[in-house]
């Protein structure tokens, strides 16, 4: 029985992960912080006690090292990260000890413990910053836009480094946004659709966004994760791009989400004073606000999976209506759910 090690392992990503690799007969340890803190998303996909809980902290290098010894895992996830863009620019530091220096531990510790495990690091298309309008590739020049994306530029050349100076397998993959019912309420896609479907029961009055024109190559995480799988399979270590190839505004994805919630919407105004307007009542359901803005904005975000179309046969099945109406279905299939509670 193989045994992987997922860090992150309540997050979006490590839930849906920890899913796959279950199916595939694999024993899963999973290290998250303590508590409660993203049990739910296990007990969604109905996998809450199958993953072994552990302790690892990716700022303590010893709690590393004793984890890895006690596991001696084959492959080892790494989704441990402060991976809020906005938040990284209020905690630069923070953002730079867990995203960046916290995998230097982690390498170092499969480096002297287990050398011979796999290792993948989740980097990320916010690696790329404005780099001209086109679609990236593996090629493309990285030109980070927030300590976030600096941090985790580093993080992708340290397993790169590994990768060359000591010959560990390790490999990263260049995630573009994916997304799904399990995204946490901070990010713009579950936020909006959670809102789409409260608004639309008269639960919520209206959403408050930042930058409407943002574009986004936007998939859906549950078959992301097969595709991070398949980068631990092959024979030769070497890092992909995982995107849909299609990019979308964030005025788009509220459009569409509030279609799927049964709302058609009218847009008024421009820049900070731009509305959202239900078209049948007239009823403003959408602000923007400057409180949302960043300080620095990755404006538009495309990638090229071609490399992992052809080398691992992955290929993204679900298009962006699809995902945008399966996130607002579950979160009305929540409302019910709570109304059958109380
Ligand atoms: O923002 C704009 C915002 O926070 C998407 C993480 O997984 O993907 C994710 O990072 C876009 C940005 O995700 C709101 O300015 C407008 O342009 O959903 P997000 P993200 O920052 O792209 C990358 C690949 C990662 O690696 C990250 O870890 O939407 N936007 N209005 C808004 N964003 C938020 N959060 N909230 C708004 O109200």
């Amino acid at each position: 029985m193989k045994k992987a090690l997922i860090t992150g392992s309540r997050g979006q990503d490590g839930s849906y992960l920890s899913r796959f690799l279950l199916g595939k007969g694999y024993k899963v340890y999973g290290a998250d912080r303590g508590g409660d803190t993203g049990i739910w998303r296990l007990r969604e996909l109905g996998i809450e006690g199958k993953v072994k809980e552990i302790s690892l902290d990716l700022l303590e290098p010893t709690n590393i090292m004793d984890a890895l010894e006690k596991i001696r895992p084959d492959e080892i996830y790494n989704f441990a990260a402060q991976s809020i863009v906005k938040l990284s620019f209020d905690q630069p530091v923070l953002t730079g000890e867990i995203n960046a220096l916290g995998v230097t531990r982690l390498l170092e510790a499969i480096r002297k413990v287990c050398p011979r495990a796999r290792f993948f690091q989740a980097s990320t298309a916010e690696l790329f910053g404005s780099t001209g309008s086109a679609q990236r590739n593996e090629t493309t020049a990285f030109h980070p836009k927030s300590p976030y994306a600096v941090a985790k530029l580093y993080a992708h050349w340290i397993t790169v480094n590994y990768r060359q100076a000591y010959g560990l397998y390790a490999v990263c993959a260049i995630l573009f946004n994916h997304e799904s019912p399990l995204r946490g309420e901070e990010f713009v896609t579950r936020k909006i659709a959670a809102a789409a479907a409260r608004i639309s029961r008269g639960l919520q009055q209206k959403v408050v966004v930042g930058n409407l024109d943002a574009c986004r190559d936007w998939g859906y995480a549950g078959e992301y994760v097969e595709g991070m799988w398949r980068m631990l399979q092959k024979p030769k270590a070497d890092d992909y791009i995982l995107a849909t190839g299609k990019t979308h505004t964030v005025r788009e994805f509220i459009e569409a989400a509030f279609a799927a919630a049964g709302i058609k919407l009218a847009w008024r105004g421009k820049g900070l004073g731009e509305k959202g307007v239900a078209s049948a009542s007239g009823k403003t359901v959408v602000e923007v606000s400057k409180d949302f803005y960043r300080p620095a904005e990755v404006e538009r975000l495309q990638g090229n999976s071609s490399k992992a179309v052809n080398k691992l046969g992955w290929k993204p099945k679900t298009k962006f209506k699809k995902l945008v109406a399966l996130m607002v279905e579950a979160e009305f299939s929540r409302l019910d759910k709570k109304k059958v509670n109380l």
